[in-house]
């Protein structure tokens, strides 16, 4: 809250400098106020204060941004700015956000109403909000250079639109893109419909998030910008699990979910227990006979999905992204698979050289979800999430959606974890084993490929602490 002062002091006094003719105090005293967010959680939707109802979205570990009504137009103000975003317990970033967070806050408006968005930029480089998938005046788009002039530092620019078509959107920015993407500034816009839409069915749950990726090395809390690919923590609104919130419904609810992805690659989003229909894109509303049933949703780059579900099955049903290395956080790639390779002997002797080497993987990886590794400080945990019997073995994009009966309407708390009834849950066979095939002749046993020697087995040597990359 003292920084907002701070800013609007500096902003007030930086844009009195420049045009002290042109601009009155009462115009200096127009300028909404920036809300700002101290925190990560997820915020309780914002009912419609103004009498014109709509089921508020809830967004994933996130908030939507108060507004002022003024002579009959919504005015919000966002400021662009670094933050101190924690993307897991125990793991703050440094990014670029809106408003305290990044993501930035969702906008939430209804079709037809006339929104006025002011954008200060409190960033070091110039920026510009592009207001993804609106039909807009062309000088309101958002384009750097090409519509606009970029937004310097300390400066605040006007955008003014009428919010034509219902649906999913998003903002980000379209100046130094690369980097600014890369460092989260980004946020979601949700144009609910005015009145009933043939086409959008209400929803008791309207949950909504950015699919985001960064790449921060473990140790430090700065994206590195210049990554295409090859990014360590995949991210839904700047959370990783098991930093995650889960999706609280009630049993029989009308769920929807509205997904964009703001990364440099598809994320095929799974969600177990239930089907859904892709019920919209930020092209608008799918027409009813061209939807079908889906358990997974692939969102492309720059692609926004809708996806709406009757909740009708009681449960702790995950929902993730099905690349299985996106559910992954930082520090996996760069180590050898070890899967069958007998390490005893080659432990003893690298011991030698690196005091707490660890022989890891020979069984396949998931001793490393339940070992309490020494990380780097400010390390999000490779995948510890912890369920009620134990490890999860993920981290990254994944979450819970929980179906209860109990739960409440307008009740997004957390219930626990699901206590499946007697009978419904699998177990162990405490019976005869059938006995294991015996090895055909010749072949080589797979714990033999350890002893062949340390010549022919290259391995790259990585120590607990020193993370390199991931
Ligand atoms: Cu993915």
């Amino acid at each position: 809250m003292v920084s907002r002062r701070l800013f609007l002091g500096r902003a007030t006094a930086a844009t009195a400098a420049v045009s002290a003719a042109a601009v009155s105090r009462v115009a200096l005293a127009a300028l909404p106020e920036a809300h700002h967010q101290p925190s990560a959680a997820t915020q309780p939707p914002l009912l419609p204060p103004d009498g014109r109802p709509y089921n508020p979205v809830v967004t994933l570990n996130g908030w939507t941004l108060p507004w002022r009504m003024n002579h009959g137009v919504k005015e919000f103000h966002l400021v662009a700015e670094p933050v101190k975003r924690e993307m897991a317990p125990g793991f703050t970033a440094r990014l670029w956000g809106y408003n305290g967070q990044s993501p930035g806050p969702t906008i939430e408006v209804v079709e037809g109403d006339r929104v006025r968005i002011f954008v200060t930029n409190r960033l070091p480089e110039v920026t510009a909000v592009h207001w993804h998938g609106q039909r807009l005046p062309n000088g309101m788009d958002g384009v750097a250079g090409l519509t606009q002039p970029a937004i310097p530092p300390g400066k605040t620019f006007v955008y003014e639109f009428v919010a034509q078509r219902p649906g999913t959107f998003m903002y980000h920015p379209h100046a130094d893109e690369m980097v600014q993407m890369a460092m989260g500034l980004h946020g979601l816009w949700i144009t609910h419909p005015k009145g009933r839409h043939p086409l959008i069915d209400p929803v008791d749950r309207d949950f909504c998030f950015l699919l985001n990726a960064f790449d921060i090395e473990p140790g430090s809390a700065t994206p590195k910008v210049m990554t295409m690919l090859d990014f360590n923590l995949w991210a839904w609104n700047s959370r990783v699990f098991p930093g995650i919130d889960s999706l609280n419904v009630r049993l029989g609810d009308r769920v929807r979910l509205r997904v964009g992805n703001l990364t440099m690659t598809n994320h095929p989003i799974h969600l177990h227990g239930h089907e859904f229909m892709v019920t919209g894109t930020d092209g608008g509303p799918v027409p009813r006979t061209a939807r079908w049933p889906e358990v997974t949703v692939d969102i492309g780059v720059g692609q926004m999905r809708q996806m709406d579900f009757v909740a009708d099955a009681e449960g702790d049903w995950a929902f993730h992204c099905h690349k299985s290395h996106h559910t992954m956080n930082a520090m996996g790639h760069n180590v050898p698979t070890m899967i069958g390779v007998n390490q005893r002997d080659l432990a003893q002797r690298l011991g030698k050289l690196i005091p707490d080497y660890m022989a890891m993987g020979e069984h396949g990886m998931h001793e490393m979800a339940e070992m309490e590794m020494p990380l780097p400080e400010n390390t999000a945990p490779m995948m510890t999430g912890t369920g009620p019997f134990g490890a999860v073995g993920m981290g990254g994009m994944f979450s819970v959606l929980k179906v209860r009966r109990g739960q409440k309407a307008g009740d997004y708390s957390d219930p626990g974890w699901y206590e499946a009834p007697s009978g419904t849950r699998a177990y162990e066979w405490t019976g005869a084993l059938p006995e294991a095939p015996a090895a055909p002749a010749g072949a080589a046993s797979p714990a033999g490929a350890g002893t062949t020697g340390a010549a022919a087995t290259e391995v790259q040597i990585r120590k607990p602490g020193g993370h390199h990359q991931h």
